[in-house]
């Protein structure tokens, strides 16, 4: 099939699931192009399959903002013709699914009804998604999709209580390629630069937004460390950096954290630890929990949305309610208090990882492709 991607070229979940699914499908012998604003992040894999086309906005002083809807749309006509596309895949709503609804509408001027794809990843609906201000252009675009997928039956539910959906919303998981995941057995991990012996090392990864509860990483990792000898790694940037910063300060950890910034090497990292925090207060999925379980790392985290399906409660790690801070550094003390224990979830979580994986997740894409482009 020829395909085109729509996403968030950065390092945001969607867009990497997006980058991710891309690369598999043009592995498997689909022609993929990416339509995208910048080339993605993590699109790395030389294949003649692959395309990117970059979405060009006009900087013309005379608007307050730039037309990106318009020039993607465009962009959008352009490419379906110039290279046949079958089916247009956009991940997050905003504003991609109004987009290449706008796209299909010009195309039928050509003769060319182009199916369309929807993917909501999370914060499209739940967060911004779901505000009056972009909530009928949402309502619309989903309604108006050819398919609609979601991340979670938890996203599904979220969908179906915001909006009025009137079509049916198809729960497909996000997935890892564990062929894409370097060979790190937890031995080969070189820890002396950043623990001492017998430190245990607990990590965060994410964009470090209000909704990622970091002050709350802060504030489990210091009664963490008053049981167990530890060190913290945070990766990431984003607004809540400076509140996590002063509040390590306060609590007098700040020597015991490593703030490492954006990194492309998550998994190098995942190998390092022992534990994953992911105390949010909301998320759709939780890939970064996910990318921790196929790094060997159990995680903590909250039951909100989605993260139950992925993180199970008592085998790949423990759930607690969205800031009960205690209960989640007393989950973290029980299994890093005990060596066996700690290897018994690492296990588990890297087993339980394996129903995500790439292979069980991406027939289920292609499938919904072939049905949407045969009833097109
Ligand atoms: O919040 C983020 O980490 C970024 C955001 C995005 O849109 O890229 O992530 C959302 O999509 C991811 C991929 O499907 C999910 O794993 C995240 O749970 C989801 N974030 C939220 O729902 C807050």
């Amino acid at each position: 099939m020829n395909i085109g991607i729509v996403c968030y070229p950065t390092y945001g979940g969607s867009g990497v699931v997006a980058t991710e699914l891309g690369m598999a499908l043009a592995q498997k012998g689909h022609q993929v192009h990416f339509v995208t604003s910048h080339q993605p992040v993590k699109l790395n894999f030389l294949n003649h399959n692959l395309h990117f086309h970059e979405v060009f906005v006009e900087n013309y002083p005379l608007f307050h903002y730039q037309p990106y809807n318009l020039a993607l749309s465009s962009k959008l006509v352009e490419s379906v013709q110039k290279y046949k596309l079958d089916v247009l895949h956009v991940h997050y709503a905003i504003p991609h699914a109004y987009a290449a609804y706008m796209a299909k509408q010009m195309l039928k001027d050509f003769g060319i009804d182009i199916p369309i794809v929807t993917t909501l990843h999370g914060t499209d609906i739940t967060l911004v998604g779901s505000h009056p201000v972009y909530k009928p252009a949402v309502e619309f675009s989903i309604n108006h999709s050819d398919a609609v997928t979601t991340v979670s039956k938890s996203l599904r539910d979220d969908t179906l209580r915001l909006f009025n959906i009137k079509k049916n919303v198809e729960v497909i998981y996000n997935f890892i390629d564990f062929e894409q995941q370097e060979d790190w057995s937890k031995e080969d991990c070189v820890r002396d630069t950043l623990a001492e012996p017998g430190e245990k090392i607990l990590t965060h990864v994410s964009n470090l937004r209000p909704v990622k509860r970091v002050t709350d990483v802060i504030r489990i990792f210091h009664l963490v460390q008053q049981k167990i000898p530890s060190k913290l790694i945070l990766v990431g940037d984003g607004p809540e950096k400076e509140k996590a910063d002063l509040l390590a300060n306060e609590l007098g950890v700040k020597e015991k954290i490593l703030f490492l910034g954006k990194s492309d090497e998550i998994r190098k990292i995942m190998c390092l630890s022992d534990l994953f925090l992911l105390p949010s207060e909301t998320e759709s999925f939780g890939l970064a929990a996910l990318e921790a379980m196929a790094g060997k790392t159990p995680v903590i985290s909250s039951n909100t949305g989605g993260l139950p399906e992925v993180n199970i409660h008592g085998v790949t790690g423990f759930l607690s309610n969205v800031g009960d801070v205690e209960d989640m550094a007393k989950n973290a003390i029980y299994l890093l208090q005990d060596d066996k224990r700690l290897q018994t979830f690492k296990r588990q979580a890297f087993e339980s990882a394996h129903q995500f994986s790439i292979e069980k997740i991406l027939p289920k894409y292609e499938k919904m492709y072939k049905r949407v482009i045969k009833n097109g």
